[in-house]
């Protein structure tokens, strides 16, 4: 009898304790996230055969994980861009964070509170979502990416580049941090202008002849050249900063169980990328890296992925329900199958296509209004439509075209228009746009021929735009049930009014623009 008492109580015991390793085990095994987002950066990194851009830290998570060849933001502006991050939906089913300078809705969780919510240990260093303002309901300020860690600081390599030691944050973070899973989030602000001219041959030792060709909408000059080359030494610095944060993580033993995402918000800081929804707007570098969840690696993959596909994918990671999360329903669907395939190229055939759309960006318009575009990117097409094709697409020229940041390039394209050395230049970058675009994106990636006169391809263009309007209301597209409108009015956080008040006299300054961007003469746009 006393054998058998003894027994039960060293089953009960035993059982007890297989049920605690079991929980100790399942908690180990929650992989933790880095999340590493460049600011402004194309698909110039030399894992994508880039020629003048060296990132051995990007090729390197390449290598050991998966390269995206067709990964896309929604809405190539800072804020929209990372609030589709932040939400897995799309940025016309985020009412005023559809745009660019405003609050953020108090009532759309972000995964990083999310994650926290589940035990998450959340941080991040330099740049989250900005430069939209969130708040709480009751007008607080809101974390929507957890605590800062911004306490290291360095020399930079340029007055430009940042003094944040984005690297020494991690570790500081890392020592921090308890026995729970974590998430990081390294928000490089490189390479967002502006640039020390001629860093990237004086500092990088660049050539100007590296670049094997500059797009079609620019001028091929010298000078443009460098303000490229300018823009790779800053993605180079923040790829340094990887290499490093790389090692921290690998002698921290915590690299197998760590998903790393390295990406960018969106395209270049140039006229006709950054701020439009061309394919340079959009199209993003992409490498994902985990050892334990990605088995069959230095794979490439042609599937059409969204920045609505990462939300799911972290909180499917960390053993959250996304529908009973508290977070509105995510439009974007996890990435694990193109994790668990040994395939490279198409894995999932439904990964045919993704959305891109915009509102109002910066403003430089009357009344506030943005430029509403919708588009989807299709078997490499990529169809466009522009709602209100009589409003200038990257703001008035008399207020400096304020949707495109200033530098070389733009005043280059500018002053040529004004000297009346070439006008075809700025036409395509700032000059009025017809009601709808069709690009054949993998012979055209400049987006300069626009097919959609072509009688070969009017069936085409009617299929593709009757299937983007299907998919946008069932997404709840306000601008598809005629209501686009409401997108407009959603308040600017920075300055209200801005284009009648500087109409009217008011010096109100714009620091992202040069103030040689202003056209005071006539714009003649035929
Ligand atoms: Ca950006």
């Amino acid at each position: 009898m006393l054998k058998k008492l003894y027994l039960f109580v060293f089953i009960v015991i035993s059982f007890g304790f297989i049920l605690i390793k079991t929980k100790t085990a399942f908690e180990t095994k929650r992989p933790n996230i880095l999340f590493l987002i460049a600011d402004d950066a194309g698909i110039d990194f030399s894992a994508y055969g880039s020629s003048y851009t060296e990132t051995p830290a990007f090729d390197r998570i390449a290598k050991e994980g998966i390269l995206f060849n067709r990964a896309y933001t929604p809405n190539a502006k800072c804020s929209p861009s990372r609030s589709c991050i932040l939400t897995g939906r799309n940025s016309w089913q985020l009412e005023a964070a559809c745009n660019h300078a405003i609050y953020f809705p108090p009532h759309f969780k972000t995964f990083p509170e999310i994650l926290a919510q589940n035990g998450y240990e959340v941080g991040l260093t330099g740049k989250g979502y900005a430069p939209g303002k969130a708040l709480t309901y009751d007008g607080k300020p809101r974390k929507l990416i957890g605590e800062s860690y911004d306490h290291f600081t360095l020399t930079p390599q340029t007055k430009y580049i940042a003094k944040t030691d984005y690297a020494e944050n991690f570790k500081g973070f890392l020592s921090q941090k308890k026995d729970k899973p974590w998430f990081f989030w390294v928000g490089f602000h490189e390479p967002h202008r502006a640039y020390e001219y001629g860093s990237g041959a004086r500092k990088g030792n660049k050539k100007t002849t590296a670049i094997q060709k500059v797009p079609n909408y620019f001028p091929d000059t010298d000078s443009v050249r460098n303000d490229f080359l300018d823009y790779a030494y800053e993605i180079e610095n923040a790829d340094g900063h990887v290499a490093r944060i790389l090692k921290t993580l690998e002698e921290s033993g915590q690299m197998d169980n760590t998903i790393i995402v390295y990406t960018s918000d969106h395209g270049m800081p140039f006229p006709r990328m950054k701020g439009n929804q061309y394919e340079h707007s959009n199209h993003i570098p992409l490498a994902i890296m985990w050892k334990n969840g990605i088995k069959t690696f230095n794979r490439k993959i042609e599937d059409y992925v969204s920045f609505i596909d990462l939300a799911p994918t972290f909180l499917d990671a960390a053993g959250i329900n996304p529908s009973s999360s508290g977070m509105h329903p995510i439009t974007g669907q996890n990435l694990f199958k193109i994790f668990n395939s040994s395939k490279s190229g198409q894995v999932e055939e439904s990964r045919n296509f993704v959305l891109v759309g915009q509102e109002r960006h910066d403003f430089g318009r009357p009344k506030d209004v943005g430029y509403p575009i919708r588009g989807m990117h299709k078997n490499g097409m990529l169809y466009l439509k522009n709602y209100e094709p009589d409003r200038w697409p990257v703001c008035n020229p008399e207020t400096g075209y304020l949707n495109c940041d200033g530098g070389v390039t733009k005043t280059f394209i500018l002053n040529q228009r004004r000297y009346g050395i070439e006008k075809k230049y700025w036409k395509l970058c700032f000059g009025h746009r017809p009601m709808e675009e069709l690009y054949n994106v993998n012979n055209d990636p400049d987006c300069i021929y626009n097919l959609i006169n072509n009688v070969k391809y009017t069936s085409l263009a009617s299929q593709l735009k009757k299937e983007m309007e299907k998919k946008l209301k069932a997404q709840g597209d306000l601008r598809m049930q005629g209501y686009g409108h409401i997108y407009e009015e959603y308040p600017n956080a920075e300055i209200i009014g801005f284009y009648e008040r500087f109409i009217k006299g008011e010096k109100i300054t714009t620091a992202w623009v040069e103030d040689t961007d202003y056209e005071t003469g006539m714009i003649d746009d035929y």
